[in-house]
């Protein structure tokens, strides 16, 4: 049995069932997990979503056009690459699957010992794993109880930084932001949501940069997507990063958790 994890896909169906051909998954004996922005951009959002609904090998990581997808299945709005997942005929279903998604997984390599920490952006350096479990489970239990409501009060840059004393409207989305749209932080953990290149503004890091040696010593790695422009480089094997721009005419990329082994197609 082997374990996989897939990069943004974006639409990109015909990549993801050449990259599946690949790998040889088998998906009565193998586990895929995916990073998040499965849909939007890409030529076949609808596909992508039917190949995942149909197979109980696949979850995924919650990522930000994923959570997109909710919002305008939420308000029944069909609009650009979206258009055909939210006029399908079962797009209440497609609503309850992708629902049912965590924002955050660990998962624990039993060959290995490795641990495989997963989120579509990454995990700041301020939540310790066991913290970052936590909130992100209750985004995902907000997020069931009251869709509608967490869906709608999502959007927007602000508040910019971490802080205990969040709240509601606030403090949900500040979280999703972290986990699901996160580049560059600063020395207090501090967002820049505007910078999606690889050039930091001044003050800023990515945020994989301020991890200590910790990982290491715990064989914990963090595996990420939705920075495309990083090409996979972190310079740092504890951070292993997916999104190789399929959608951009780049790759797709899964990694192997068993041996860290990483296979691409082309787009
Ligand atoms: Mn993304």
């Amino acid at each position: 049995m082997s374990t996989y994890v897939i990069g943004d896909i974006h639409g990109c169906f015909d990549q993801f069932t050449e990259l599946l051909k690949k790998i040889n998954y088998k998906k009565d004996e193998d586990k895929l997990i995916l990073l998040g922005d499965l849909v939007n951009r890409g030529p076949d959002s609808l596909s992508v979503i039917n190949h995942c609904m149909a197979d109980s090998s696949i979850i995924t990581v919650l990522g930000n056009h994923d959570l997109y997808l909710l919002y305008l299945l939420s308000i029944d709005k069909a609009t650009g690459s979206l258009k055909e997942v939210v006029e399908a005929n079962r797009n209440k279903q497609i609503f309850k699957w992708l629902l049912k998604m965590p924002l955050m997984l660990e998962i624990v390599d039993e060959f290995t010992g490795n641990s495989f920490l997963i989120a579509h952006a990454g995990i700041p350096e301020i939540w310790s794993p066991e913290k970052t479990k936590k909130l992100a489970s209750e985004v995902t239990s907000l997020l069931q109880k009251n869709p509608l409501k967490v869906l709608q009060s999502m959007w927007g840059d602000n508040p910019n930084q971490w802080n205990e004393e969040l709240v509601n409207d606030e403090r949900c989305r500040i979280i999703i932001n972290y986990l699901t749209r996160m580049r560059f932080v600063d020395k207090n953990c501090k967002l820049d949501l505007k910078n999606n290149t690889v050039k930091a503004s001044a003050g800023f890091k990515p945020w994989f940069k301020y991890s200590s040696k910790v990982h290491e010593e715990k064989k914990q790695y963090y595996v990420f997507g939705h920075w495309a422009a990083l090409n996979g480089q972190t310079d740092d094997p504890h951070f292993i990063a997916l999104d190789t721009g399929c959608v951009w005419k780049g790759k797709l990329t899964a990694l192997r958790l068993n041996d860290l082994e990483k296979i691409s197609v082309d787009f």
